[in-house]
């Protein structure tokens, strides 16, 4: 075995190490160091595999385009396993595999499993550098494929190493691809030893085991047992022409809109307004000092979803990805350049992301629908200066967003902190392209964190009621939805940067600028607070987007039984008490 030099004296770490290598017995152990020396060798090996090609020097330099198994597409729910001592903890809405067992499947698929091949030792830090509120893994992985992605979406290298000094706590994440076969992929979480196993995937949350796998799965455990949270949500801020700025965090399912709102550019009515990124995916968030709620982005990067992805849509992600950028499962234009569904006209000709020639009006699609790039935050014109800050953000307004066709109004505004865990816990979305099955099939989906959270989902309700104890000044709760439709299936809002004006509204009811109407679902705005001066919008339907139908929220609070039945064990009682009062509240207006 040929191994480069381990750069660190952490016994434990080396231990791991050489243990993890007996089992997968790889020919090459390197430990990366995130060097640009480095990464330009990790490039030349990722080209010669073939596992990447070029695009054009010119039209994008720095990027290249990788295609991933047609089997190995987007993250696998069905295949994902939370390796608790007791089915219990995991929770009913979980798979779950005792730990021997899931040790015992998945180590004898890893033995030998990197002959031939090289073992990455990749040692990252989610969150900024020194802050006391990072956490340190180190992910083994056989897919150069993954560590050319780490280094985008995680502080990788020596600087975690240092970090971690020699005696510093990591979480351990080994990764095999093995032939990239969907009945030998299995991704194992151990929150109690602080371990990830992922195999027999190459696909972006399955195997970069910093994002959803700790920075959600694990994270949400430890947020739990250390009393903070762990949560599915792009964190912006929002400047006022007078230099004022709020941050706000909000939580919408994969492939529901946060990277778009999170780099939202206003519209011209909001001159002088500016909306700056502090992340885009996930969001870990603790009481402060000062009684308020505060939260870091862990990750350095963005793995975001391509079609939709135009200047129209999102400028800002646009010129994020001109350079540097790592594309998956996306078009290719003939001029080395990259092209998806909803970025514009499309070219006459193209190669699709299965490698075979696409011609304009073909049915097929040219991209995979979650394709995605991979791409620097430092290359966002609109990065928030404080995204390194060691303790955050402070956050003023917490939003959960769905994608409904029906039923959900654009905004409201939750009576107060227990009425907003239950919007949140109640959310409702249509599956998307982003996870393995059936797409466009409402689901509940709490808090964006179905296939995210580590525990129990009762515990983890009764984790954000507690949470308000220690909150001084906890933020303001909404929901909104941006997706809803026309009887001829029509997007009635026109979303996107007009995403601005209901998040005025937000701003406003979050620094208590403006009043509201109540109705029986929450606050809402009245006749003329939410700006719609130079809104492409009929005021027709508006008032559809808006609407509250009573009929339809009785079949709403009905969808709710399910996951009431199944959380029934550990179902907060206050979860169970807001839903009563909502239905009583409807029944009475039905009635009149
Ligand atoms: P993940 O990375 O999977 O967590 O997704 P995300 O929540 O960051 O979603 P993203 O912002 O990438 O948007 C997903 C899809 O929704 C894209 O195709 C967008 O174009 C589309 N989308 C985003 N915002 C809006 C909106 O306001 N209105 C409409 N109609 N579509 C939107
Ligand atoms: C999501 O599915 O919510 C994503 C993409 O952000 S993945 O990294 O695959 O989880
Ligand atoms: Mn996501």
């Amino acid at each position: 075995m040929d191994i480069t030099t381990p750069p660190t004296r952490n016994h434990a770490l080396l231990d791991w190490v050489a243990s993890m290598a007996k089992l997968c017995g790889p020919d090459h152990i390197h430990w990366v160091t995130g060097t640009d020396a480095e990464h330009g060798e990790l490039t030349a090996e990722a080209l010669k595999q073939g596992v990447i090609k070029p695009l054009s020097k010119e039209k994008r330099p720095g990027c290249y385009i990788a295609y991933s198994s047609p089997n190995d597409v987007a993250r696998v729910e069905h295949l994902t396993f939370i390796c608790t001592p007791t089915k219990e903890e995991a929770g009913p809405t979980n798979n779950w595999m005792a730990p021997d067992e899931a040790y015992k499947k998945l180590g004898a698929l890893f033995e030998g499993s990197m002959k031939g091949r090289t073992m990455y030792v990749v040692p990252y830090v989610m969150g900024p550098l020194g802050s006391p509120f990072s956490k340190i893994g180190i992910e083994l992985t056989d897919s150069v494929y993954v560590v050319l992605n780490m280094r985008i979406m995680t502080r990788m290298g020596r600087p975690a190493l240092d970090m971690l000094g020699d005696h510093g706590e990591f979480n351990h994440g080994l990764h095999s691809m093995l032939d990239v076969n969907p009945d030998r992929r299995f991704i194992c979480h151990f929150p109690q030893d602080n371990t990830i196993w992922s195999v027999g995937s190459n696909y972006g949350g399955n195997v970069l085991l910093g994002k959803k796998c700790l920075a959600l799965r694990i994270g949400s455990y430890l947020g739990k047992t250390e009393g903070w949270m762990a949560e599915h949500m792009l964190i912006l801020g929002v400047e006022s022409p007078e230099g004022q700025v709020t941050y706000v965090a909000a939580a919408f399912p994969s492939a529901c809109g946060k990277t778009n709102f999170a780099m939202l550019i206003p519209p011209k009515r909001f001159n002088g307004w500016r909306v700056w990124t502090v992340g885009d995916d996930i969001a870990w968030m603790r009481v402060g000092p000062d009684g308020r709620l505060w939260a870091i982005n862990p990750e350095a990067g963005y793995f975001g979803v391509a079609p939709g992805t135009s200047f129209y849509s999102n400028a800002t992600a646009m010129n994020t990805i001109r350079k540097d950028t790592l594309f998956t499962n996306v078009a290719l234009t003939e001029d080395g350049d990259v092209w998806w569904e909803g970025m514009g006209t499309p070219p006459e000709h193209l190669t699709d992301w299965q490698g075979r020639p696409w011609v304009k009006g073909s049915p097929e699609k040219a991209a995979h629908p979650n394709s995605r790039f991979t791409a620097p935050a430092a290359n966002n014109a609109n990065l928030s200066p404080f995204v390194e800050n060691p303790s955050g953000v402070p956050i003023s307004a917490i939003i959960f967003g769905g994608r409904r066709a029906t039923t959900v109004p654009l905004v409201l505004q939750s009576f107060n902190w227990a009425h907003g865990v239950y919007l949140g816990a109640t959310l409702g979305s249509e599956t998307t392209a982003a996870a393995v099955g059936k797409v466009g099939v409402v689901r509940r989906d709490p808090m964006a964190m179905l296939p995210f959270c580590g525990y129990d989902m009762g515990e983890y309700f009764a984790h954000w009621l507690a949470m308000q104890k220690k909150l001084v000044h906890p933020p303001k709760i909404f929901m909104v939805n941006w997706f809803r439709q026309d009887e001829n299936g029509k997007f009635l809002w026109p979303g996107y940067g007009e995403n601005m004006r209901v998040l005025k509204w937000v701003l406003d009811r979050a620094l208590g600028h403006v009043g509201a109407q109540e109705t029986v679902l929450g606050w809402v705005p009245r006749g003329t607070d939410l700006d719609l001066a130079g809104v492409d919008i009929s005021e027709e339907d508006f008032s559809k987007v808006m609407r509250i139908d009573t009929k339809e929220w009785l079949v709403e609070i009905d969808a709710q039984q399910e996951l009431f039945e199944r959380l029934a064990r550990t179902m907060p009682k206050e979860m169970v008490l807001q839903r009563e009062l909502l239905r009583a509240r409807l029944e009475r207006l039905d009635q009149d």
